[in-house]
């Protein structure tokens, strides 16, 4: 993938799962594209989420409302769904199946995300082909009970600092109230679960990242 495209599609990128909403998703989903959305993650994870058939059939309504409004769909972990309903790419973390192994079977014109927590994780991440990486956790975050300690936009500046380019957004806790310091630091866009799928709102809440993300 064209990193510069890849870097233009990191905006406002918005993750979400049947769990992380409290009406029908479809429903989040398109008001959320509607306010500005510009990549679209599926994670269907964590307590209550759906397995198999129920899940599948999730992925391929969420598809067709990104496709629709041509906003790439990325499968989270779950490589063999991305392959099913050839999906635009997948995102992995350290606990997932490694980048590189991911690149020879989904080729070169999918999108790899990988999540990174420090400078050893990122310069592996880039030597396995990732696309894009995903930094954080930036603040506390209440959508992910295993997540790592949080690191401020630390680890983004100084990678920018010291001249790394791959296209990477932050993720953890981000609001449109605390997310200036995140694209400050260099970050390319800003990654979100509850601050979108959680809104009253949702599109005025993608509306309000996509203000700030294209400054
Ligand atoms: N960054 C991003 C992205 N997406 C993610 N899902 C993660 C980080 C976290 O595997 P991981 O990935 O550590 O945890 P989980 O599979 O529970 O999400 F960059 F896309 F914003
Ligand atoms: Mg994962």
């Amino acid at each position: 993938m064209d990193s510069e495209h890849v870097r233009s599609l990191l905006r406002v990128y918005f993750i979400m799962g049947s769990v992380n909403c409290r009406r029908p998703a479809a429903e989040v989903l398109a008001e959320a594209i509607a306010g500005g959305v510009t990549i679209f993650q599926f994670r269907e994870k964590g307590p209550g989420a759906l397995t198999g058939e129920a899940k599948l059939n999730l992925a391929r309504e969420l598809q067709g409302i990104c496709r629709s409004h041509s906003v790439p769909f990325i499968v989270n972990d779950d490589i063999d769904l991305a392959i099913a309903i050839d999906a635009d790419g997948v995102h992995v973390g350290q606990d997932d199946e490694p980048a590189q192994a991911l690149r020879e079977q989904l080729g070169s014109r999918k999108i790899i995300g990988v999540s990174a927590h420090t400078p050893e994780e990122v310069r592996q991440a880039i030597a396995d082909g990732a696309d894009y990486l995903g930094i954080g956790p930036v603040y506390p975050t209440a959508s992910k009970d295993d997540a790592r300690p949080v690191q401020g936009t630390i680890l983004i500046g100084n990678l920018r600092k010291e001249g790394v380019s791959i296209p990477l957004v932050g993720i953890g806790g981000i609001t449109a109230d605390n997310a200036s310091p995140v694209l400050a630091a260099g970050a390319d866009g800003i990654s979100v679960i509850s601050a979108i799928a959680g809104a009253d709102h949702p599109e005025a809440a993608a509306a309000a990242f996509a203000r700030l993300a294209s400054r």
